[in-house]
């Protein structure tokens, strides 16, 4: 059976940025916005869950704090002129003329509808009977009829009947209702599709997570070097999102509708949570027909905590994975530390002999080939180093874990800290030179990498000063080895 909390977490799977809202000005999205809260709060509906979701509206419509404030101290009773000025503005029909029809748009029906995904929790008949909705509609002047309509979409989209849902929804002054139907197929896609459980494991720093994080095109998991992974952390790529959801479960139970670094963190160190399941993720291959899930695990070598170990082999043995990425460290091979690890696989390999694995040579962009070290030679010694452990003809990849990722973020539009910029122009310069082209360090042939090259207009951001083409990181990005693992990721 469906867990109370994993009914909860889907609420959190909607694409906010998709909103029909967004598009307004600020005031109609502050009155949606108010009506939503104070509807919710004045019907004792807006517990923590809840909130938290309309914390995610409130970041994506950008609600001012101060309006926010206001909105959280709102009474109905003492406020009921300015919420009739709302919903006066939010009942009004906008009609767009074109050439062949004329197109309406009403909020009013997205709101009602909005209410009723917002709880969620009701058998869909009884919404009707919720004095609340009532009392909304009529504000809203939506006759029976209509609310009718509104609620049987409901319906529809709960049995994921989309043809039928599609259907009441035919008329066009219900055209902003497509929002949740498109949401309720996307989600409907993404529980049918088939899942890839990829395992990432490594001794410490070795640069799993930021790895991850590069695929995510964000960052989210914990890769700092002070920092460590010390759960495993669940990673699955929805590509339908816009933006990370998560939980964490063990002595407490919590859940998140708009993840960022620090509050994964805070899970990450906290001794109430076992385990974290996040959700997300922008890049290319989330289109892929399987769902790939990602298995962050902490390091195995960790000296203060012993658990660390114990925790990631326990993850090893207890489960089965379609993939296992190994992550090498090309600035400290073959280390004890790893040389522990590395055996240890060897030996889980000789018992499952069917188990594919892949080898990640990460941090190449820290050879310096100036000095007498070559990439060649590293690439080599690493090869060798895994036969040696008695693993046949393995597969390895070279990557900058590190470069792909603050190309990524570039990408995005997200902004570098001082130190990541310094780092950002310095791996743009090495990854233009084509002596740093990590896919001559492989023996991984793909072929669908050229399909995962974005493809940018000529647009420029400005990092320090210096002026740089989005155009040229997004082919660059091919560079840093990602596109290569990705390509494999992909491939059956
Ligand atoms: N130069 C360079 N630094 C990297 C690269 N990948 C990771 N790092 C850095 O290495 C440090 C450790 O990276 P993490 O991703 O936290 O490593 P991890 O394997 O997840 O570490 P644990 O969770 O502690 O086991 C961070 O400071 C990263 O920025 C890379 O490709 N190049
Ligand atoms: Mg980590």
């Amino acid at each position: 059976m469906e867990s109370n909390i994993y009914k909860k977490y889907k609420l959190y799977r909607i694409n906010l940025k998709n909103h029909p809202i967004i598009k307004e000005d600020y005031h109609t999205k502050l009155y949606y916005f108010t009506i939503l809260y104070t509807t919710l709060k004045q019907d004792n509906i807006l517990n923590c869950y809840i909130k938290n979701l309309l914390d995610s509206y409130k970041k994506v419509f950008g609600i001012k704090e101060e309006d926010y404030n206001k909105i959280e101290k709102f009474n109905i009773e003492r406020n009921k002129d300015a919420l009739n000025k709302m919903f006066k503005v939010l009942r009004k029909t906008h009609y767009k003329l074109t050439k062949w029809r004329i197109y309406t748009k009403n909020y009013k029906y997205l709101l009602i509808c909005e209410l009723m995904y917002l709880e969620s929790r009701l058998d869909i008949y009884e919404y009707i009977n919720k004095s609340y909705i009532k009392d909304v509609a009529r504000d809203l002047k939506i006759n029976k009829k209509d609310l009718n309509y509104v609620l049987e979409f409901f319906e529809k989209l709960s049995e994921n009947n989309f043809e039928e849902a599609n259907e009441i929804i035919s008329k066009s002054k219900f055209v902003l209702l497509n929002y949740f139907l498109k949401k309720y197929k996307d989600d409907f896609e993404f529980e049918k599709k088939e899942e890839k459980n990829i395992l990432v494991i490594a001794t410490m720093s070795s640069g799993k997570s930021t790895l991850i994080n590069a695929i995510l095109g964000q960052d989210i998991l914990p890769s700092q070097n002070e920092i460590c992974t010390s759960k495993i952390i669940t990673v699955t790529q929805n590509y339908s999102l816009d933006r990370c959801i998560g939980f964490a479960k063990g002595n407490k139970e919590i859940l998140h509708s708009y993840l960022n670094n620090k509050i994964l963190n805070d899970w990450n160190i906290s001794p109430e949570y076992k385990e974290i399941e996040i959700e997300g993720g922008l890049s290319n291959i989330g289109k892929y027909k399987k769902k790939l899930k990602f298995i962050d695990t902490p390091g195995t070598n960790n000296s203060i905590d012993k658990n660390h170990y114990k925790l990631t082999y326990g993850t090893l043995n207890k489960n089965k994975f379609d993939l296992i990425i190994y992550v090498l460290n090309a600035t400290n091979l073959a280390c004890d530390d790893d040389y522990i690890l590395l055996n240890t696989v060897a030996e889980y390999l000789k018992k499952n002999s069917k188990q594919d694995i892949l080898f990640v040579l990460n941090k190449m962009d820290e050879i310096d080939i100036e000095s007498n070290e070559s990439l060649q030679e590293i690439y080599d010694n690493a090869m060798n180093y895994i036969k040696k452990a008695g693993i046949n003809e393995p597969k390895l990849i070279s990557i900058s874990a590190y470069g792909a990722k603050l190309f990524r973020k570039v990408l995005n539009g997200d902004s570098l800290t001082r130190k990541e910029s310094i780092d950002f122009l310095e791996l743009y310069e090495m990854f233009l030179d084509e002596q740093y082209n990590m896919n001559n360090y492989t023996n991984v042939k793909v072929n669908a990498m050229n399909n995962l090259i974005e493809n940018r207009e000529e647009n420029f951001v400005e990092i320090r000063k210096e002026k740089i083409s989005l155009k040229t990181i997004s082919n660059i990005l091919k560079n840093t080895g990602l596109l290569q693992l990705e390509s494999y990721l992909i491939s059956d």
